[in-house]
């Protein structure tokens, strides 16, 4: 009983942790913030490219996968809040307003794309190129996916 209680105290606290964070971001850093994120598991996705097409390091596709894993699961969605589906200032967007619309789509899309990126540590923890180049291309399609829908061309 008294674990159950504690158990909860924590789960509120922790959200209202969330929910004061993202307070504090301001619209035009939840730009910047959001498109630093993809542009960062942008680069460690073609550091695993870079390590199919040429030598394997293994450590460094574990590295990689570990760190799109981590954007993949950081809670990218606080980062689309009102006022973000426009440019603010030189924090320029190309996100289409209707993500802001279709949320149960964008929750779908993400939630593929946190699939993929645990395929994509479970393959390159296996050490099997074979696998991380399945898995690889399995994220890369989840990142399209949502390009296709909801980034301007
Ligand atoms: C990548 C990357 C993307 C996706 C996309 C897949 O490695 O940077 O944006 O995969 O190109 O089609």
């Amino acid at each position: 009983m008294k674990k159950i209680t504690i158990a909860a105290i924590l789960g509120i606290a922790s959200l209202s942790l969330t929910s004061n964070a993202f307070a504090q971001v301001k619209p035009e850093d939840q730009i910047k913030y959001r498109k630093a994120a993809y542009s960062f598991a942008s680069w460690n996705m073609g550091k695993i490219k870079a390590n199919l097409e040429g030598t394997y390091d293994a450590a460094q596709v574990k590295a990689a996968a570990n760190a799109i894993a981590a954007v993949a699961h950081s809670g990218l969605g606080a980062l689309y809040g009102p006022g973000t589906e426009k440019a603010i200032g030189e924090q320029k967007t190309t996100v289409k307003p209707e993500l802001f619309q279709k949320t149960a789509e964008v929750a779908k899309l993400a939630g593929d794309f946190a699939a993929a990126s645990d395929e994509l540590v479970i393959a390159a923890d296996s050490g099997s190129a074979a696998a991380v180049k399945t898995a690889h291309g399995k994220a890369g399609a989840t990142c399209k996916a949502c390009h296709d829908e909801f980034r301007v061309r």
